[in-house]
C-alpha cells in the first residue's frame, strides 16, 4: 500500500481544497492491551478486524494472564482510518499482540510514520519488545498508557522510568475507549514524528 499525497484526481474531485496527506501509524503493544479498542474507537471507517476466538488449547500457548476474560485475539491486523484534519488522514494498522505474530510486524512497518506502543501498568513488561523493535529501528513512537479500570494509576515519570525511555519519547495516558483520548494520542505521535524529522533534518544540513 502506498501513503503519501492522495492521486485522486479529475471532475470529481476538481472541488477539493486540499488533497490530504495520509500517514500511516502502527498500534502495537502486548497481548491484550486495547490495539483492537483503539482502532475501532477512532476509526470512521468500519475498522477491519482479524479477530480468532482463543481456543482452549491455545491458552497454553497464549498467555492470558491479566485478561482471563479475554475471547478473542488479533491473528493479522487491525486497519482503520482518521481524518484529524481535512488535510491529514491517518491510517491506523493494530499490530497483532502474541510473540508467534512477529513475522508479520516488518511487513506493517513498512512505510509507517510512527507508532503507539500502548502499555498496561500491571503487564508493564508486555510492551518491551515493541518498544526494542522501534528503538532498534529508529521508528518515531510514544507510550500511551491505557488506564484500565481498577487498574493502579501510576505518575508518567514512574512509568518512563520503569521502560528505560529516552526524554524524547513521549509518554500519554490513554483510554483506549474514548475517540477523543485516542486522538489526542495520534496527534501526540505525529507531532513528535514531525519533530524528530526537523531535528534529523537539521543536523544534517549542519554536520
Ligand atoms: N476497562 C477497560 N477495558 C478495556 C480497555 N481497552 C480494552 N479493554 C478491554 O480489554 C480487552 C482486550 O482488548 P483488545 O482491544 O482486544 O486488545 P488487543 O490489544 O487488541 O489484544 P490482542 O490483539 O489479542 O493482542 C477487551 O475485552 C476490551 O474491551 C480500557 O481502556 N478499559
Ligand atoms: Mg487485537
Amino acid at each position: 500500500m502506498a501513503f503519501g499525497r492522495s492521486s485522486r484526481t479529475g471532475a470529481m474531485h476538481a472541488v477539493t481544497p486540499v488533497e490530504p496527506l495520509t500517514l500511516k501509524i502502527l498500534v502495537a503493544g502486548g497481548f491484550g492491551v486495547g490495539k483492537t479498542t483503539l482502532v475501532s474507537a477512532v476509526s470512521e471507517i468500519r475498522p477491519l478486524r482479524t479477530e480468532e476466538r482463543l481456543s482452549e488449547p491455545g491458552r497454553t500457548i497464549d498467555d492470558t494472564g491479566g485478561v482471563e476474560g479475554k475471547t478473542t485475539t488479533t491473528v493479522a491486523m487491525d486497519f482503520g482510518r482518521i481524518t484529524l484534519r481535512e488535510d491529514l488522514v491517518l491510517y491506523l494498522f493494530g499490530t497483532p499482540g502474541q510473540d508467534r505474530f512477529w513475522f508479520l510486524w516488518d511487513e506493517l512497518a513498512q512505510g509507517s510514520l510512527g507508532a503507539v506502543v500502548l502499555a498496561d501498568t500491571r503487564r508493564l513488561s508486555d510492551c518491551f519488545a515493541a518498544i526494542d523493535y522501534f528503538e532498534r529501528r529508529e521508528i518515531p513512537f510514544v507510550v500511551a498508557v491505557n488506564c484500565f479500570d481498577g487498574a493502579e494509576q501510576y505518575p508518567v515519570v514512574t512509568v518512563r522510568e520503569a521502560l528505560d525511555l529516552v526524554p524524547e519519547v513521549p509518554v500519554l495516558l490513554c483510554d483506549a475507549r474514548d475517540r477523543e483520548s485516542v486522538k489526542d494520542v495520534l496527534v501526540g505521535v505525529v507531532e513528535h514524528a514531525m519533530t524528530l524529522a526537523r531535528a534529523r533534518r537539521q543536523s544534517l544540513t549542519t554536520s
